[in-house]
């Protein structure tokens, strides 16, 4: 087998790269483990910068996530119980939309295959092999049959536990991480959302979000130990948790029957670079953010903007320019929401150590600051919605 691009992964890093290069008439396979079903009902990420949402609608994603997403021009930041707006739209003119990455997945999966790409699922045994040569290839299985499939370039879109990034040698990547004493335990429920946007509430007993999919579907994150075992959480003590965390005088937290649980333990991860020879790594393969800042998915769709763009320029004109300023743009960008990212999460969650009296008068103080001064306000706003991408 040939192409022009091997995509290991098929998230959303992996598919719209290759919607991408195929807009640019560049040819690509993308390999993935699991079965479509599976990576369509997986439920992760729901917020989508501005940003994002330009950019799928100038490559001809938008119609659904159009007329089934939610715009919403700010966000509620709660501190025990009282609740102040972060009105994003007034502080920065731009919004987010609340839209599943389950329906971006399926989008991109159901457009890649009118297209007629090439998407492989359920491949097993992959690697990946001379990438420090001008013929790079992938082995792998399909249907029991052993594979290899030839390329000028790899790309890595194969998430945090994939096998991409262990190819760059110990000796050339350097890996920055920090992991959290704690997780979220997030469920969805059927259930109409409680509220117009979304609630951040930092209470004494931890964190705990509102957030939603549409009119009848709702999602929540509780702060949790990272290794809970999810039979601590029957479905009655969730949504009692979830009435004290985010309760406030004069609101009702409606409940319904909870159709997904699970535990995520929290990190922060970068490995740099994001190439070796013709290996690139985009998405969660190179960084992870916690999830507080609602940035994950954001990234792994600039950085294959950016790659789809350099690949491009190579074949149209022979330039590597692209390709070899690629990692440094992209971790000028993963570093700004690393920061932020870790903000939003020292704000609002219970570290837990010894000072952790002295953690939550900070955390008070940063809350009555966002409240009174439009300009600390304007930070979370214009890095919550995103920054300029171009
Ligand atoms: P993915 O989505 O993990 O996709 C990688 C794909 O690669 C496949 N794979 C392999 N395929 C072949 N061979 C191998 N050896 C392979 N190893 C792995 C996997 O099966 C998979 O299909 O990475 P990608 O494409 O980089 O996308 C990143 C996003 O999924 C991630 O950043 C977000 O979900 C993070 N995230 C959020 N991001 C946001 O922007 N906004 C949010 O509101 C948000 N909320 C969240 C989140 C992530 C969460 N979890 C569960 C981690 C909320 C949660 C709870
Ligand atoms: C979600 O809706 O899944 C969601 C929203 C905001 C976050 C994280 C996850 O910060």
């Amino acid at each position: 087998m040939r192409t022009q691009v091997a995509i290991v992964g098929g998230g959303p890093a992996g598919l719209l790269l290759s919607h991408l290069l195929h807009l640019q008439g560049i040819d690509s396979v993308v390999l993935e483990r699991r079965s479509q079903e599976y990576v369509q009902q997986r439920v992760r990420a729901g917020v989508l910068e501005q940003g994002t949402v330009d950019l799928l609608r100038e490559v001809g994603l938008g119609e659904r996530m159009l007329a089934e997403g939610d715009v919403h021009g700010g966000v509620y930041l709660q501190f025990d119980d009282e609740r102040q707006h972060i009105p994003f739209q007034e502080l920065t003119g731009r919004a987010i939309t609340v839209y599943g990455q389950q329906e971006v997945v399926r989008d991109l999966n159901e457009r890649r295959r009118r297209d007629g790409g090439q998407v492989l699922f359920e491949v097993s045994d992959l690697s990946v092999h001379d990438v420090t040569t001008e013929h790079p290839f992938v082995r792998f299985t399909h249907d029991g049959v052993d594979h290899e499939l030839r390329a000028d370039f790899v790309a890595g879109c194969d998430g945090f536990h994939g096998v991409c990034r262990e190819v760059i040698p110990a000796g050339v990547r350097t890996v920055y991480e920090r992991v959290y004493p704690f997780g979220w335990l997030g469920i969805l429920a059927t259930v109409s959302p409680s509220s117009d946007e979304l609630i951040y509430a930092n209470h004494a007993n931890g964190f705990a979000l509102h957030s939603m999919r549409s009119a009848t579907l709702s999602r929540f994150y509780l702060q949790c130990a990272p290794d809970e075992p999810i039979e601590a959480w029957p479905d009655e003590r969730i949504w009692a948790e979830l009435q004290t965390r985010l309760g406030t005088p004069g609101w009702t937290l409606r409940e319904g029957p909870i159709i997904d649980k699970a535990v995520t333990a929290m990190r922060s991860f970068v490995a740099e670079p994001l190439r070796h020879g013709r290996l690139f790594l985009a998405g969660d393969s190179a960084h992870i953010v916690p999830p507080t800042g609602a940035k994950g998915l954001n990234l792994a769709v600039f950085d294959v903007d950016r790659l789809a763009g350099a690949i491009a320029d190579f074949y149209r004109t022979g330039s590597t320019t692209g390709m070899d300023e690629y990692s440094a743009q992209c971790l000028r960008r993963v570093w700004r929401v690393q920061h932020f990212s870790w903000w939003m999460t020292s704000m609002t969650h219970h570290f837990g150590g010894p000072d952790q009296d002295f953690e939550r008068r900070l955390q008070r103080s940063q809350f009555d600051y966002l409240r009174t001064s439009p300009a600390a306000a304007t930070t979370l706003a214009e890095n919550y919605v995103g920054l300029p991408t171009r």
